[in-house]
């Protein structure tokens, strides 16, 4: 802005004495208040301590973390279960880091959050003079996140509020950055300019309604299928357009398979899912429609011997145009959001769709009846140690049995295990690493999910997923959240019996054996349970959850039970080798 401009700027904001005035603490904490923004997830410092504190006695909760990785993982999640953009805050150049990784993680789950960062001042980076915690974290933050925004003036505290929020949960959802230099804080301006410069965002995600012939596209092709699947995704979830949903599945009789986070949009013992059939209705579909899926690695991206040789053509549901043949051709794009284009399909599809041919339902039910009858004795063992299925077992039956607990879940073995046997029953109630694979969500997913539904949380996480986000069991006794969380341990990364020969070092996949990780919570005066049978962690997880007291269970896993990152060993280079 020229200078001339500036001055007149702040002429006509600059208080005179006599008035009411407010600051930039207080206007942001009202920007917040006015958009329905309850919760903050952060890490206190330089420069935003007195602003936590000023928050917090302003009626925001305000939930202080030990690392800042972790409150954005929390701040991510509570987007995605709640539509609103998350809020992770931070101190300067190292705390803002320590938030990027989950805001890059939130850009690339869609999830919709905001990384609210405090920053030195602006003349002294950009001459990089050496300020404390200097760096100009405006530019490192843009390529990872969907926009990004610095504020400078009180006046414009509002407008760079409202942009956030609009590009956070507007279109495909995901991270923005808002960068606030330590001197806006103090700005003082007349309090009524203030007021009247604060936004309220109005209809902040509007309804992308899709185009009538899309859908006439997409029912037409769909019509025609011999072998029809639904792929539903976290985007699905994330809609929270449940019913209609649910209704186009049954309407349409078609089998359905949900990722791993759009588990409980339907349960898991729907008759037409098809989770425990899936390699045979990837393999051998002929129509596909995807609801909030995208054909990334998690479908490998929509070709090769997973997808078999049959023709497919595929249906896409999607809020992103771009998302459209960026794997393989999409016959029939369907661009708007979810409830839009699901409502648009049902009332296209009339009272009487055709069912799909009986055949193609049978071979589907015939395999999933076949997969489930393999696992079930599996999962009654009640040996010591423990084998993966002995304690998922007992889990899939707690979960079965307290539907609406919310299940955060991560590691190898530990994950890949808990997807396929533990059923869910209802929406958004399993939360996992995503799109990244990610180890570290566990604990900042568990408070946020706690934080943000009130509902019991059940984590199950492996011993290495744990360690990234293990010293957030402070924070769970600290706030003395419902969440109850299980450690398998196995001693290790997969396995822990690798063995080094070069040297006395450890290998590089294994822990101290016979770890008590059950000994942390009770440091900071949790529950804690050393369980080596299923039924010893059957009794630890009821009791956890009936109390709603922080509780950590060590499961004592056979070190040998498990594999090679889990059921994604085929993407180690070395896997790659051996087959040449
Ligand atoms: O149809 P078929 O016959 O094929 O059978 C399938 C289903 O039909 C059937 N099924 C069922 N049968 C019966 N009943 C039921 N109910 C049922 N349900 C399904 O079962 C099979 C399999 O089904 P599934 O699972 O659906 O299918 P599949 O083929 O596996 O699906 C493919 C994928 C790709 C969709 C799926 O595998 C998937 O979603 N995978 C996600 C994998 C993932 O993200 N993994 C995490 C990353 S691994 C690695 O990167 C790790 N690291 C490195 C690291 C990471 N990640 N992050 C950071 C910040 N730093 C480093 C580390 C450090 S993991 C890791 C730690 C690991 O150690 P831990 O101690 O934590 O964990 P442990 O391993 O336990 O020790
Ligand atoms: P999964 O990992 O479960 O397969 P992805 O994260 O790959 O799911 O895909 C989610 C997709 O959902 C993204 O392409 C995103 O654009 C889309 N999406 C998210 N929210 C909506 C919505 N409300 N309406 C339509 N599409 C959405
Ligand atoms: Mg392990």
């Amino acid at each position: 802005m020229p200078e001339a401009a500036v001055k007149e700027k702040r002429e006509t904001t600059a208080p005179d004495a006599q008035q009411e005035l407010t600051d930039g603490f207080h206007l942001i904490i009202d920007a917040f208040k006015l958009n329905g923004i309850e919760t903050i997830y952060g890490v206190p410092g330089i420069p935003i301590t007195d602003f936590g504190r000023m928050a917090q006695a302003a009626g925001i909760r305000v939930i202080s973390f030990r690392h800042e990785q972790n409150a954005g993982y929390a701040a991510s999640i509570a987007g995605f279960l709640t539509k609103q953009p998350g809020i992770c805050l931070t101190v300067s150049a190292p705390g803002f880091l320590n938030g990027l990784t989950a805001l890059a993680h939130a850009t690339t789950n869609c999830f919709p959050m905001i990384l609210v960062s405090g920053s030195s001042e602006r003349e002294v980076v950009d001459l990089q003079q050496g300020d404390y915690e200097e760096m100009d974290q405006l530019a490192i933050a843009k390529p990872l996140c969907k926009a990004a925004f610095r504020v400078l003036h009180a006046q414009d505290i509002g407008i760079g509020l409202a942009r956030a929020i609009r590009a956070a949960v507007s279109g495909r959802p995901g991270g923005v950055y808002l960068d606030l230099p330590a001197k806006l804080f103090g700005q003082v301006m007349n309090a009524d300019a203030g007021k009247k410069s604060l936004v309220k965002v109005i209809d902040p995600a509007p309804s992308q309604i899709p185009a009538p012939e899309a859908i006439k596209r997409a029912l037409d092709v769909l019509k025609n299928a011999k072998r029809p699947l639904i792929i539903l995704g976290k985007g699905a979830a994330y809609a929270q357009a449940d019913d209609a949903i649910g209704s186009l599945v049954e309407k349409s009789g078609v089998p359905f398979l949900p990722m791993s986070m759009a588990k409980g949009i339907l349960p898991d013992t729907h008759p037409q899912c098809a989770g425990a059939a899936r390699s045979t209705v990837l393999k051998d579909s002929d129509v596909v429609m995807l609801i909030g899926a995208r054909l990334n690695w998690l479908l490998s991206h929509g070709k090769g011997k997973t997808w078999g040789e049959a023709p497919k053509k595929f249906i896409q549901i999607d809020i992103e145009p771009k998302e459209m043949d960026s794997n393989v051709e999409i016959a029939a794009p369907v661009v708007g959001d979810i409830g839009s284009c699901v409502s648009a399909l049902l009332l296209g599809m009339g009272g009487n769709w055709p069912a799909p041919p009986a055949d193609w339902i049978k071979a589907v039910s015939s395999k999933r009846e076949e997969n489930v009858a393999k696992m079930a004795p599996r999962l009654m063992n009640n040996n010591a140690p423990m084998d993966y299925h002995g304690a998922l077992g007992v889990l899939r039956t707690i979960v079965k049995e307290r539907p609406d607990a919310i299940f955060v879940n991560e590691g190898a073995n530990t994950l890949d295990l808990a997807r396929g046997i533990v059923d869910m029953y209802q929406p958004r109630k399993r939360l996992d690493v995503g799109t990244w694979g990610v180890m570290g969500i566990g604990m900042g997913y568990a408070v946020g999910a706690a934080i943000e539904t009130g509902k019991p949380v059940l984590a199950v996480e492996g011993d290495s997923a744990f360690g990234f986000s293990g010293m957030e069991v402070e924070t769970i006794c600290r706030y003395k959240l419902p969440v109850c969380i299980v450690i398998f341990n196995n001693d290790g990364i997969y396995r822990g019996t690798d063995l080094n020969s070069a040297s006395s070092d450890p290998a590089t996949t294994v822990f101290v054996k016979g770890s008590r990780y059950d000994k942390m919570i009770e440091a900071f005066g949790g529950v804690g349970v050393n369980a080596t049978t299923p039924d010893e962690l059957k009794r630890a997880v009821n009791a956890a959850m009936d109390s709603g007291k922080p509780t950590l269970i060590n499961a004592v896993i056979d070190p040998a039970a498990g594999s090679e990152s889990g059921r994604i060993g085929n993407l180690n280079p070395q896997s790659a080798l051996r087959k040449k």
